[in-house]
């Protein structure tokens, strides 16, 4: 109960609270004006499109701030329990088209700036998104605060204001070539800073036991250094529904006397520079998308927001003196994968070191108070900090983490006496390589509940990651699929195919996406088909001209647009893809095929390699080249194309996901944890060729088998193949067209002559193949024939591609979210 899509313009709160402008032409315009003159200090004639941009951002906040402020009060009066979202990354794209939509002001600021003479959309293009993350699992959180606003839930998200996020990636003669993200230089019009706030963090020293005059033994830790962590908020609003969450994003000062004695010392310029030393920890995101690095500068990240996340949770959300006995009720930190499992042990020591509980009641009220959610399979993603560096940087917390480890242990050798070897595989101290803490198995010890974030990824996680854990608290575990927000993903990306929807089933799909559900009567419609259609070729039309003038690529006219848009990962298979590509090409230049019978497709990439990533890059740098020679080619008759737009980001993945007719989801079974672009691509309307991984499994399953094109080795067949030993030279021996396309790879062709050029790439697959491309090859051949032979009958093609939209409502992240609410949370809307 509860849960129900409530939210309508009509909310009391929704259009006009006390205090903010008239929701109206003259009121807006009244109210840009003023931003311009009195906060820009620019007057209208003589302002810059980034000035207009700025006072455009500051017109829209004053429409949410009495939301906001209400919603603070509304949830503080209620004292209603809180989700804290734990999570070190946060891709939320552009803001202001959001706040836009969020605030029902796209009409009327559209409107307003034309009386101004200024165009909206050149305004909107003038943001720099915020690029606080790699990938999906940054996304994801994003997508979750969007949903939880939506749904009226109170939510504080914590993470890390980054100066600088995710790189930004050139291509230089085809190489990936990283450049600062510098997303704040023009301003940061979204964000309110309190220094009022400010949280210190203690970093170092070492810890001294004493007793008290109650005869209890007292630890205090006596740290060496200290950070200042700044607050940064930022607005989320729900959907038209009044509500307005804070994000709360911290950012690192040095502290005034950041250390006495060298200014006693004398030294001021070593003080100084030790004063910009503490401000590094906030200054880069690390670039790296499921392969942590043990690297020092992260972990001093990790804990730096989780203290300041925690300390602001107690000291500033709860009142004041209110009993820490009953936190679980009050608040549920959500941890988003590993990076901050270090919440758990200082929450502990703050409970025991500052107010005074003993270990079992510290115990458990931090065990209430986190879940967890695992992100991964692959055993390189998995977090182990060396004891050694965590010693040294947090002295206190390592203790802690043993006195967890003995305590668990103690209930694992209980409930499997004798059970020795168990009780070793379980520890969270790991021994190997070097000794180190386990941070999955520290969060699984620690959670209320664990979660996977597919079907089957959750299976997989009891099954192979945590069997054990799994066998000892069998009701710990749980599965909630990820969902991607409507509002952004199909409303805002995609406003043609939105007005379609619109005028078949109404509006109310926008924040209750079963209803997409209405549509499948419409996929027999030829009238409704025909809009279907010419939304599409709207959007393909929209994108043809951004990468035009973003890049320089044509897109041609009718081509079938096949689109693999994700972090380069070498279990992600760009390289099946790419495989895919030589082949045909190969198969025109040896004249086993005719031009004439190719279906006329572009192949569209976009993904980053993380820098450090060796092979990524060379892969990145071989599909630049393919596209060179083949684009060229003028035996192809324009037939085949490659497109690789750099930079891939939300924001051109809200043009590009709208245009695509075939998604890729490729990866070998058993790797992607869920995927949440597969999501995306089916909401509007792609069809998916894809193996049965991740939350593929699922949407295949409600889309339907017909209307999917499914290839490659189920999970269970790919372990088999493991097991009895994968041999990827007998698939490179034994099929004519793997060595046919590999062998014009190690032609030269692609590389002016140059043989040696991708024999990484080319090795890797013949030799190791670790995530089995080439056995999966000939199938995922098979499968793109049955999807060109579909689209010969665009027909068919796209009654397909309604019922993948009709059948994806699932996939909204408000059904995560009542997932989580459910099954893990416990907590309620409060609406
Ligand atoms: C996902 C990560 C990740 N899983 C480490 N793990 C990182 C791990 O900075 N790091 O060190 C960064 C990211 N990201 C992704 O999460 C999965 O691969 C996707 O399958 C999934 O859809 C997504 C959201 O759950």
């Amino acid at each position: 109960a509860g849960y129900g899509p409530a939210f309508s313009p009509t909310h009391p709160l929704a259009l006009a609270p006390v205090g903010s402008p008239p929701h109206s032409v003259d009121g807006f315009v009244a109210a840009f004006l003023a931003e311009l003159n009195t906060k820009q200090g620019v007057a209208l004639s003589h302002s810059s499109t980034n000035a207009q941009y700025l006072a455009l951002a500051g017109t829209v906040r004053q429409y949410l701030m009495a939301r906001w402020l209400e919603t603070s009060r509304k949830t503080h009066e209620a004292k209603a329990k809180t989700v804290g979202y734990l999570s070190a990354e946060y891709l939320l794209g552009r803001q202001l088209g959001n706040a836009l939509m969020a605030s029902d002001l796209n009409e009327i600021a559209e409107k307003g700036l034309a009386q101004c003479g200024i165009d909206l959309t050149t305004l909107r293009n003038q943001e720099v998104e915020p690029g606080l993350g790699n990938g999906g699992l940054g996304r994801l959180a994003a997508c979750f605060i969007d949903s939880l606003a939506t749904m009226d839930v109170p939510c504080i998200g914590y993470g890390i204001r980054y100066e600088y996020g995710i790189f930004r990636q050139t291509f230089v003669d085809g190489r990936q070539v990283e450049q600062p993200d510098t997303w704040l230089a023009l301003g940061s019009p979204w964000e309110f800073p309190h220094p009022d706030e400010s949280v210190q963090v203690n970093f170092g020293g070492y810890t001294e036991k004493s007793v008290d005059a109650d005869g209890r033994e007292k630890t205090t830790w006596v740290p060496s250094w200290n950070v200042l962590g700044v607050p940064y908020n930022y607005m989320v609003p729900g959907y038209l529904n009044g509500r307005v969450n804070p994000l709360r994003l911290w950012s690192a000062q040095a502290t005034k006397a950041f250390d006495l004695s060298i200014f006693n010392a004398g030294d001021y310029a070593e003080a100084v520079r030790a004063q910009t030393f503490a401000e590094n920890i906030s200054k880069v995101l690390y670039p790296e998308d499921s392969t942590p690095q043990g690297k020092e500068l992260r972990l001093q990240q990790q804990y730096f927001f989780v203290a300041c996340s925690l300390r602001d949770f107690l000291d500033h959300e709860l009142e004041e003196g209110f009993d820490l006995h009953d936190l679980p009720s009050r608040i549920i930190f959500q941890l988003n994968d590993t990076h901050p499992v270090i919440a758990v042990p200082e929450l502990m020591r703050i409970l025991m070191d500052e107010r005074g509980f003993d270990w079992e009641e510290a115990w458990e009220v931090t065990h209430q108070c986190f879940a967890y959610t695992c992100h991964t399979l692959l055993p390189e993603a998995l977090e182990v900090w060396s004891t050694d560096l965590l010693g040294r940087l947090l002295p206190r917390h390592l203790e802690i983490i043993y006195g967890i480890n003995d305590r668990f242990l103690a209930e694992v050798r209980e409930a499997f006496p004798g059970d020795e070897l168990r009780a070793g595989r379980m520890s969270i101290i790991t021994e190997y390589p070097e000794r180190g803490v386990r941070m999955a198995y520290l969060a699984t010890v620690a959670a209320t509940k664990v979660n996977g974030v597919a079907e089957l990824h959750s299976q997989l996680l009891r099954d192979k990651v945590l069997p054990d854990f799994s066998a000892l608290w069998p009701e710990r575990f749980t599965n909630v699929t990820n969902g991607v927000t409507p509002r952004r993903f199909l409303k805002m990306a995609n406003p043609k195919l939105s007005d379609v929807i619109c005028d078949a089933i109404g509006s109310g799909w926008v924040t209750d996406l079963e209803r997409l559900k209405e549509l499948e009567t419409y996929a027999l419609d030829d009238d409704f088909l025909a809009a279907f259609r010419e939304a599409k070729d709207w959007n393909k039309r929209r994108l043809t001209t951004l990468l035009r003038n973003r890049d320089g690529i044509d897109l041609p006219d009718g081509h079938l647009l096949d689109v693999m848009v994700k972090r380069l990962h070498e279990y992600k298979r760009q390289t099946l893809k790419l495989l895919h590509v030589v082949s045909l090409y190969e198969q025109v230049l040896s004249g086993k095929l005719a031009p004439a019978d190719l279906t006329p497709r572009t192949v569209v990439f976009g993904a980053k390699a993380a820098p450090g990533y060796r092979m990524a890059k060379d892969i990145i740098h071989l599909i630049n080249r393919v596209a060179r020679t083949v684009n060229a080619d003028p035996c192809l008759e324009g037939r085949l194309k490659v497109a690789f737009p750099a930079n891939y980001n939300v924001t051109l993945a809200e043009k590009l996901i709208p245009a695509a007719d075939l998604s890729e989801q490729i990866s070998l079974a058993g790797m992607e944890a869920s995927g949440t672009g597969n999501m995306k691509f089916a909401l509007n309307g792609a069809l998916t060729i894809g193996t049965d991984d991740g939350a593929n499994v699922e949407i295949r399953r409600l889309v339907g088998d017909e209307h999917f094109f499914l290839f490659g080795m189920s999970e269970p067949e790919v372990a088999a193949l493991g097991a009895r030993g994968y041999d990827p030279g007998a698939y490179y021996q034994g099929n004519a067209a793997i060595r046919a396309a590999i062998d014009l790879i190690n032609s030269g062709i692609f590389s002016d002559g140059d043989r040696g050029m991708f024999e990484s790439v080319t090795m890797s697959l013949t030799h190791h193949d670790r995530f089995m491309a080439l056995a999966d090859f000939e199938s995922y051949v098979a499968a793109q024939a049955r999807v060109e032979e579909r689209y010969a009958d665009q027909e068919s093609w796209t009654r397909s591609a309604v019922l993948n939209v009709a059948r994806s409502g699932y996939f909204s992240s408000d059904r995560s979210m009542r997932d989580y609410l459910r099954r893990i949370w416990h907590t309620q809307p409060m609406l």
